[in-house]
């Protein structure tokens, strides 16, 4: 289900009850059922109301210095009180839990999901006690080989209910999620659907927009699946005017609230259309790293810090690198008008020939379309990340194109690839046989950091193999905020900024270039990066540190998304 705006919830965040379980005992123990010893002589080796406590949501690497680099089980537990009402249907809904959660409640096992960044949630209308309950929930962090991720990644494996949980109360029938947009690249039609989810799905759906003075009915048919499409007068949601409308969405004895902007994005041989005119992406990228404490990004506080220095940079375009975000961040931006590029975590190397491995990368490339498919400040997704070429990853992500094309035909489809040819010095051709299958082609390339001098940049043309839009999707240079010396000594903000105006020269000659996103707006953890007084387990390729200090790069970024420096960005 989507978790809606106007739906009565009850919050399950605040503090919970933590046993650190390295060996798994808790599962032969029965953890779960939250026994208590009866009799003096009985024996039982847990006591959750006696244990550490950890704060829901959030990480618990940065909550207990213990557990900063710990990756295994942890268990979760609360109480909580509940009044059981009648015709009402119970949801535990969790924003996401990094890596694998199993969840009982009242000593039952309700349901078990995989995958670090996605919602979830498990229908628990008929294990809710009247009056106390207990949820216990077992998180575990280890990096799988068969995962997704897999076991490599270049970000710090935060484990636990890293966002918020709840429980969210519907009627019998209810909306279990709707889809309302412009048809693809038609302004002037609005489509969409609407699906009921309930023991009596056939019924009238009706949508509103106030503002636009719409009232629409819809017929579901026996799956509970009503689809419109009717026309109307909108003003376009755009970066400059991110216009949004209040819509209203009712059936039966439900009723939700939404907002939606209306916009359209397609492509034009090289050229990304945003609402039928040319756009240039003026972009960042951005991990889920708190600003200023660390650990897991989850609050809205947490999104406005850091969407507000994106548009302090001058960009209408944000990278939410390399998993889906929490839902403030996609939320923010269609409110402070930034474009979107979404992603999941096919990073690096993983298992291409496992077909499980494949099912869970659509499971959740499909869960994040489910949630967000209503954000019009999202225009990508993104299937992968620097994935090695091979006969077996092409035809896994093929697979995945086909399925995302398939889950959302509004939006235009990428992935951000490091393997082009550049065995002529001067000549780097994209040629990523993944081109094929993508709408828009995001490069990474690190000339003047992991290979070359920043100065051989002048030098370099790239050619591309297919005939579509590029986004140089990444492109940085490490440096300790405050760390000065000469341009060519590592790790100093003068490196760093004198990389960034040799390669902004550089990718302005590329042929098709749509848009930019350098890597990255802020410090973050990695455990690959150990150097000590420089990296100290972060990676320092920020424009801002990790306690919000800007560094020169930042401000010839600026300069160069304002148009204020020699070679800018095309308009
Ligand atoms: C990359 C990866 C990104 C890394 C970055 C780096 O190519 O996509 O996840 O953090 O380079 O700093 O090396």
């Amino acid at each position: 289900m989507a978790d809606l705006p106007g739906r009565s919830t009850i919050s399950l965040d605040g503090t919970w009850n933590t046993i650190v379980d390295p060996y798994e005992s808790g599962l032969n123990s029965r953890y779960f059922e939250k026994a208590r010893p009866h009799a003096k002589g009985d024996l039982v080796e847990f006591d959750f109301d006696h244990s550490p406590k950890l704060h829901v949501p959030g990480d618990w690497n940065t909550q207990r210095d213990s557990l900063f680099f710990y990756e295994g089980p942890l268990w979760y537990q609360r109480n909580f009180s509940y009044q059981k009402r009648p015709h009402t249907r119970a949801f535990l809904y969790f924003g996401a839990a990094n890596y694998l959660a199993r969840v009982w409640l009242n000593g039952v096992r309700v349901g078990e999901h995989v995958g670090g960044f996605t919602p979830f949630d498990f229908e628990v209308t008929g294990q809710l006690s009247d009056g106390d309950n207990s949820v216990v929930v077992e998180v575990d962090n280890t990096r799988r080989p068969e995962g997704v991720p897999s076991v490599r990644t270049d970000w710090w494996n935060y484990g636990g209910l890293t966002r918020s949980v709840k429980l969210i109360e519907v009627p019998e029938t209810f909306i279990e999620n709707y889809s309302v947009h412009p048809a693809k690249g038609q302004l002037d039609q609005i489509e969409g659907w609407v699906q009921l989810n309930g023991a009596q799905p056939a019924g009238t759906v009706t949508v509103e927009i106030p503002e636009l003075r719409i009232s629409q009915k819809a017929q579901t048919n026996r799956s509970g699946r009503a689809e419109f499409r009717f026309p109307a007068k909108v003003e376009a949601w755009s970066p400059e005017r991110p216009r949004l409308y209040k819509l209203l969405i009712a059936s039966g004895e439900d009723s939700i609230t939404g907002e939606a902007g209306f916009r359209t994005i397609e492509t034009r041989g090289t050229q990304i259309l945003l609402n039928g005119e040319p756009a240039f992406l003026r972009g960042i990228n951005i991990h889920e790293e708190a600003p200023y404490r660390g650990g897991r990004a989850f609050s809205e506080e947490d999104a406005r810090t850091l969407l507000t220095w994106a548009k302090e940079l001058g960009c209408n375009f944000v990278r939410l690198a390399h998993y889906p975000h929490n839902e403030n961040m996609v939320r923010l931006a269609d409110q402070l008008g930034l474009l979107v590029w979404e992603e999941v975590p096919v990073y690096w190397d993983i298992q291409w020939e496992n077909p499980a491995t494949l099912e869970n990368a659509k499971a959740q490339l499909r869960d994040v379309v489910r949630r967000d498919q209503n954000r019009a400040s999202v225009i990508l997704w993104s299937l992968s990340n620097e994935t090695p070429v091979s006969p077996a990853r092409n035809a896994f992500l093929k697979a995945l194109a086909e399925y995302a094309r398939n889950l959302d035909p509004t939006r235009l489809i990428t992935s951000a690839s490091d393997r082009f040819d550049r065995s002529n010095p001067q000549s780097f051709l994209l040629n990523d046989p993944l081109g094929e299958y993508l709408d828009v082609l995001g490069v990474n390339e690190y000339v003047g950091w992991y290979y070359r001098k920043p100065e051989d940049a002048d030098q370099i043309q790239w050619k591309p193999a297919y005939a579509k839009p590029v986004i140089v999707s990444e492109f940085g240079a490490d440096a300790l905020y405050n760390l000065h010396g000469d341009a060519e000594t590592r790790f100093t903000e003068e490196y760093q900024a004198n990389l960034y105006a040799h390669q902004l020269r550089m990718i302005s000659r590329i042929p098709g270039l749509a848009g930019i996103a350098p890597w990255i707006l802020m410090d973050f953890h990695s455990p690959r990066r150990p150097l000590p007084g420089i990296q100290d387990y972060f990676n320092r390729k920020g424009l801002v540190s990790d306690r919000g200090q800007r560094k020169q790069a930042f401000y010839l970024l600026q300069k160069f998304y304002r148009g204020e420096a020699e070679s800018g960005p095309q308009k």
